[in-house]
């Protein structure tokens, strides 16, 4: 497990400038010895950074890894009130849902960040598996203790897919929508999912685990055959790599804002986006929740979240968890 701490620092103060930074300035500003700031240095080197040493003139950084904790968390630190406060990296983990929930019941703070280059047993819903290869797409989980009603739980899987919708959109100028109630899709293909895990009683919600998999530079030939027909990459949309560090930044500052905004003015903001990015309100769908199934039209979220269906009996129900199928498409 590695954290930020001098590492971020010596990356810092290495990215402000283009040129040279002595090993004596940097010492000075970090409160350490020169032999510190070269041990860290030399740790720097093993995990993807190019930094060129001079005896004379110092350090300089050439080139940062394409997954660099260190600079998600720089560019956090100026902009993001909760999230980022405290960021891990593993190169691989059995999921970062379970390292979040393993952490948080050992008291680590709301707005931990998890991420993983890796995962061997990546979660999704109702025991599904979430294929996650290592070296090409984000794995990140996010802590919260919201105080907000356990009954409006759902509305913190509509702000991740938010979240992660708009940056998407915003980097890779894709036509990113959200299907209800998880996935970040590309037309009918799936480029990314969340898994909300949260542990609550009656009247008190004691934390809840965002889990978001995001697919960056997957190919679509890694892809398994179960996949290759509905599973997709900002790679394969955009036609070229990109870096893991602008996606995790991006995704963790929209979710800082709309978690604030969340806690601050309620749900309607959030459900009012949402809405915006959805591609299945308005549809004709099938909603798979448990072992029942309803046809009917998709007309809204309600203001805890749940997906508003009218039926064909002109009923409305409220479905709170399932998967949805677009009816067009299926007859299509
Ligand atoms: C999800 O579940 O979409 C939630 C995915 C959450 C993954 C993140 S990664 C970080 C964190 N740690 C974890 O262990 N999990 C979270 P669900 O709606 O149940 O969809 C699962 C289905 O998506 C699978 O049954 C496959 O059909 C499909 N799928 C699996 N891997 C995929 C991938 N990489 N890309 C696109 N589709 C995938």
């Amino acid at each position: 497990m590695e954290q930020r701490g001098r590492k971020a620092a010596i990356v810092g103060l290495l990215s402000e400038r283009a040129d040279y930074v002595s090993g004596a300035e940097m010492a000075k500003s970090l409160g350490v010895t020169r032999s510190a700031v070269w041990k860290k240095i030399a740790l720097l080197k093993t995990q993807g950074y190019v930094i060129e040493s001079s005896p004379v003139r110092g350090y300089r950084l050439i080139r940062s890894p394409e997954l660099s904790l260190e600079e998600i968390g720089n560019s956090l630190a100026g902009r993001s009130k909760i999230i980022g406060k405290e960021l891990l990296f593993f190169e691989t983990v059995h999921s970062t849902n379970a390292v979040a929930v393993d952490l948080v019941e050992k008291g680590h703070q709301e707005g931990t960040v998890i991420i993983a280059n890796g995962q061997t047993g990546g979660k999704g819903r109702l025991g599904r598996v979430w294929f996650s290869p290592p070296g090409k797409n984000l794995y990140m989980s996010v802590i919260l203790k919201p105080q907000i009603s356990p009954r409006r739980a759902a509305l913190l899987t509509l702000m991740s897919a938010v979240a992660c919708a708009s940056a998407v959109r915003r980097l890779s100028s894709l036509p990113i929508s959200i299907k209800w109630p998880n996935d970040i899709v590309v037309g009918d293909r799936k480029l990314g999912g969340i898994l909300t895990e949260t542990k609550a009683d009656m009247d008190r919600i004691h934390y809840a685990v965002l889990g978001i998999g995001i697919n960056v530079n997957l190919e679509t030939g890694d892809l398994p055959d179960s996949l290759r027909a509905h599973a997709t990459s900002i790679k394969h949309e955009t036609g070229m790599s990109h870096s893991r560090t602008e996606f995790a930044t991006e995704i963790l500052w929209e979710l800082d804002t709309w978690y604030g905004i969340l806690l601050k003015m309620g749900g309607a903001p959030l459900i009012e986006e949402w809405l915006r990015l959805t591609s299945t309100v308005g549809q004709a769908v099938r909603v798979v929740a448990g072992d029942r199934t309803h046809e009917g039209l998709a007309e809204g979220i309600d203001d805890e979240g749940l997906l508003i269906v009218r039926l064909s009996d002109n009923s409305l129900l409220k479905v709170a968890a399932g998967d949805v199928q677009l009816l067009r498409a299926l007859k299509g």
